[in-house]
């Protein structure tokens, strides 16, 4: 009978890993994975309750907000809240930060930028939905917040991962010392380590991408695509075609199996769909941990200085291989657009 680890359990033991950490960041931590139990239980039994369909509300990117979409944001933060380590919270369903100017907030040092339930347009129809979260300390402890406190580049992360509520449901982070995969054991409400040192293939044969937009993409992606579906055996093509439109559950199958998940800029999003905080840079970071790549087709996603809370960015995430063939057909075809 192998040895159960809860999520509790492995924070404490891995703390002694940060030397100068009083335990802030684990309690954090076990904020973020109990608000992740209380939002698990509404996305299981979603459409047994009023809590499917539209709430009637969008958010700052003009899209319609669903009930989970809002139930899992008020849970979120209301955790974050009660917890006492996070100062402020970014939040894909606010337009601005959210100041957690409690008495027991006042001098915490974290600050947390969060997608609470991304891919929630699938929630209707019972495909795997996820939660998106990083983690960065104040750069200016004991004064004022400040916007350009948020704003950090994706290199600034204390720690990031996200939660996919699917067939089951699993909590995936990283504090910067490799990536561990914890499975929810419903018998006991709690999340268990069921994926130690998690490590995405350095080469795949999966790609990942809404093959409907492929008018709109750059030519160096429709070469690539057109390249992923050459017949030649000797290199594993064509390469197979998988899309959820949840990106949580795309990447976390990427990084169990191998693969490439590409949302490059196209027509209608010229600086791409996905955003860099609460996206992208937490993505990123795990990926990177786990011995993968993710870039813009240029740049290293986590060297981004962002400008804006809400802002986009094109993406390339997964095996490194596949990620390096992804610029080489992006590099060969486009000039630089920040040059
Ligand atoms: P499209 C979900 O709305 C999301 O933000 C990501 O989870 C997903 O990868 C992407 O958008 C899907 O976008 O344009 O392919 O529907």
């Amino acid at each position: 009978m192998t040895k159960v680890i809860t999520l509790g359990q492995f924070i404490i033991e891995k703390q002694a890993d940060f030397p100068y950490a009083k335990g802030e960041l684990s309690r954090l931590l076990r904020d973020i994975g109990i608000a992740a139990k209380i939002v698990n239980r509404e996305v299981n039994k979603a459409g047994l309750v009023d809590i499917l369909g539209d709430n009637g509300t969008t958010n700052i990117q003009g899209e319609g907000q669903k009930k989970l979409d809002v139930y899992a944001d008020e849970q979120f933060i209301s955790a974050l809240r009660s917890g006492g380590e996070c100062c402020v919270v970014a939040s894909e369903e606010h337009d601005d930060c959210i100041f957690i100017d409690s008495h027991v907030s006042r001098n915490a040092k974290y600050i947390v930028c969060i997608d609470p339930l991304d891919g929630s347009s699938n929630i209707d129809v019972n495909v795997s939905v996820g939660t998106i979260f990083s983690i960065y300390r104040r750069t200016d402890p004991g004064g004022p917040i400040r916007l350009e406190e948020v704003l950090q580049k994706g290199t600034q992360q204390v720690a990031a991962g996200y939660v996919i509520y699917g067939s089951s449901t699993m909590l995936v982070y990283t504090t910067g010392k490799g990536v561990n995969g914890f499975t929810l054991d419903p018998s006991i409400g709690e999340f268990c380590l069921s994926h130690p040192n998690m490590r995405i293939p350095l080469d795949g044969t999966i790609y990942s991408i809404n093959e409907g937009n492929y008018v709109k993409f750059p030519q160096g992606v429709k070469d690539y695509i057109k390249y992923c579906q050459v017949e030649e055996p000797e290199t594993n093509r064509p390469f197979t075609s998988r899309y959820i439109g949840s990106m949580v559950a795309d990447v976390h199958r990427n990084l169990i199996k191998g693969g490439v998940f590409l949302y490059p800029t196209t027509s209608s999003h010229p600086q791409g769909k996905l955003r860099l905080m609460y996206e992208c840079n937490p993505l990123a970071f795990i990926i990177e941990q786990a011995g993968g790549k993710a870039t813009d087709g240029w740049r290293r996603i986590l060297d981004i200085q962002p400008q804006e809370l809400h802002e986009r960015t094109p993406i390339f995430i997964g095996s490194i291989a596949m990620v390096e063939k992804v610029e080489e057909f992006i590099q060969l075809k486009t000039v630089a657009y920040f040059q």
